[in-house]
């Protein structure tokens, strides 16, 4: 028996990678009936002569939108251009990756296609960024580096080059790579499924589909301010336990937006998903 990770799910079979091969595995007996639960990234003992998954290994995360099993870190990719950095979609997923417990790098691609790059914010609130090209190479390495021995998941809008970015950074990766639409300065969807690619210095990372709207109702709203790390930092300072930095009086988070310490747009962004989370509890009950 050995130990494997599975890189996807076709029909009844399993591709899985264990000490370094690839086994295409039937599902035994009872295990049969789970097919659907597997998800790519989790882990399982195989009979590699029989090539059979015999067991699967309890799972440490889930991500459902991709539907991906124990990530450790969420690479989100926006374009810097063509099309333009959408601010709030990436606010909305720094809060679903730390909502999730799970670490986010931001990776600014088309850095070919511009003079001045933006988001300088992002790396003085702390996340790790990168400013990339596809096309050029540039910044690949640094990237690299941050996935080797590590489980990945690429994300973001369709169209900013995340299947260009992993062309690059896995040689012979072979992804399909689509042109963004002139017309409408977003991308076509060009990946469909999800599967886990081994990446050469080890750990492996998923290519996703493209998506444009992710809910956030499954976050609390008092859980909310802990998944921006600046306001996070000022919380304790608020006059209130459990504020939700918004209508509350001596809120430390308010009076640093007041200074100009708390980003206005970050603060924007709060305030939209607060709203959208209370609209939705409130429907519910
Ligand atoms: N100039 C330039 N073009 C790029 C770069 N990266 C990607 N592109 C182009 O952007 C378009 C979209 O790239 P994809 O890799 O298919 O984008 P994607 O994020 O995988 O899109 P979906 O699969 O639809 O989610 C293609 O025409 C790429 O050639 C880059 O760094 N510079
Ligand atoms: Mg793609
Ligand atoms: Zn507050």
């Amino acid at each position: 028996m050995k130990t494997g990770v599975v890189l996807k799910r076709v029909g009844g079979f399993c591709h899985v990678l264990a000490d370094g091969y690839k086994y295409i595995c039937r599902l035994r007996g009872r295990l049969k009936l789970e097919v659907d639960a597997i998800l790519p990234g989790d882990r399982v003992r195989i009979n590699s002569e029989q090539q059979t998954v015999e067991e699967i290994l309890p799972r440490r995360v889930t991500l459902t939108r991709p539907p991906i099993a124990n990530v450790e870190q969420v690479v989100i990719v926006l374009s810097l251009t063509e099309p333009a950095p959408d601010w709030l979609f990436l606010d909305r997923l720094l809060v679903l990756v730390a909502a999730a417990g799970l670490d986010s790098l931001i990776c600014f691609n088309k850095r070919d296609l511009v003079d001045e790059p933006e988001g300088g914010l992002y790396a003085r609130l702390g996340y790790r960024t990168f400013y990339t090209s596809a096309r050029t190479g540039e910044g690949i390495s640094p990237l690299r580096e941050a996935l080797a021995g590590r489980i990945s998941c690429f994300a973001g809008a369709s169209g900013v080059g995340k299947s260009a970015l992993l062309n690059c950074i896995i040689p012979g990766a072979s992804l399909k790579v689509g042109a963004v639409s002139q017309r409408l300065q977003r991308g076509r969807h060009t990946t469909r499924s999800v599967e886990l690619l081994p990446l050469p210095e080890g750990g492996l990372v998923a290519d996703t589909p493209g998506f444009s709207r992710l809910s956030l109702n499954h976050v609390e709203p008092s859980d909310l301010g802990h998944c921006f790390p600046e306001m996070a930092a000022l919380a304790e300072s608020c006059q209130f336990t459990g504020c939700l930095h918004h209508q509350e009086p001596n809120c430390a988070v308010k009076e640093a937006l007041d200074r100009g310490e708390v980003d206005a747009g970050r603060y924007r962004s709060y305030l939209v998903f607060l709203q959208e989370i209370q609209s939705y509890q409130r429907q519910k009950y």
